[in-house]
């Protein structure tokens, strides 16, 4: 009854993410509505919530049936069991948004029965649009992604977010970090886990790392980076979830198991 049409949703998908693309270069210019969430880091803009309602507004104009997870919680799914569900980050990367950081995107993922289907990654400073269709290959407009370069741990950029709590000693970076700064070639943070992801996929980043996550921050992105040719993991290596948040591991290929290894013995 409820059939699923990949390549229809898929195109549907892109055309509303790139609309939505558009509302957000226009929201850009005008005067910045901003407050906080939880604190002065946790914020919020007015453009976040337009953004979400308009996606909501269209997705739901076209598949009323569908459920749709957002960070700003526009649409209430209640205790409802939706086969397909879209889950959205309207902005992800708020606080560069906020400082103009060219480094925020739209995050639109599509999971069917608990599997990821579609992700779109719109980045409205570069005009890139990510595209991955489950079994279908990733694309940035238009063009085919895929990591069949091998690398070594050696000569990988890796990404990552926040200080991540020392277990020994608090207020200290892990010994992981530090282990993963001394063995690639560098450690970057960039505050936003949807484009890192993505740029994992085109292999200009080589891993993005983090302990906590949501699952809008990464459904879209890991649907991407998988179908690039990635390998994505929580951080103990165990699968990753679509119903749940939690932390990511996703690389390239080639190191995947080097940074599991470095991750498992702090
Ligand atoms: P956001 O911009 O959509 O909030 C920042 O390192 C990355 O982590 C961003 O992708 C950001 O998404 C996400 N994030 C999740 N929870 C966060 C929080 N409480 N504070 C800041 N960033 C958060
Ligand atoms: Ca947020
Ligand atoms: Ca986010
Ligand atoms: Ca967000």
């Amino acid at each position: 009854m409820n059939h699923f049409n990949i390549s229809e949703i898929g195109r549907f998908a892109k055309e509303v993410v790139k609309e939505a693309g558009a509302l957000l270069v226009k929201l850009r210019k005008e005067p910045m509505v901003l407050e906080e969430k939880h604190d002065h880091s946790d914020l919020v803009t007015f453009a976040d919530k337009e953004i979400e309602s308009f996606l909501v507004k269209k997705i739901l104009s076209t598949y009323p049936q569908h459920g749709i997870v957002g960070e700003e919680g526009i649409f209430d799914q209640g205790d409802t069991y939706y086969q397909t569900q879209w889950v959205i980050d309207p902005i992800d990367g708020t606080t560069n948004f906020i400082h103009n950081f060219p480094f925020y995107g739209i995050s639109v993922g599509v999971v069917h029965k608990g599997v990821g289907m579609i992700g779109v990654v719109y980045n409205p400073v570069t005009d890139e649009l990510f595209y991955a269709e489950k079994d279908n290959g990733a694309f940035v407009n238009d063009v085919r992604l895929h990591l069949d370069q091998p690398i070594t741990l050696k000569e990988s950029l890796i990404s990552t977010a926040m200080f991540w709590e020392n277990p020994n000693t608090k207020n200290t970076m892990h010994p992981s970090v530090i282990q993963i700064y001394k063995e690639t070639r560098g450690l970057r943070m960039f505050g936003g886990a949807a484009i890192s992801l993505c740029e994992v996929a085109k292999g200009t980043l080589n891993a993005y790392i983090v302990p906590a996550l949501s699952t809008w921050d990464y459904a879209a992105g890991i649907i991407i980076l998988k179908e690039a040719g990635g390998t994505i993991t929580r951080l103990n290596g165990q699968p990753v979830s679509l119903e749940y948040g939690g932390s990511l591991l996703a690389s390239h290929p080639s190191i995947h198991r080097d940074l599991l290894g470095i991750l498992s013995k702090h």
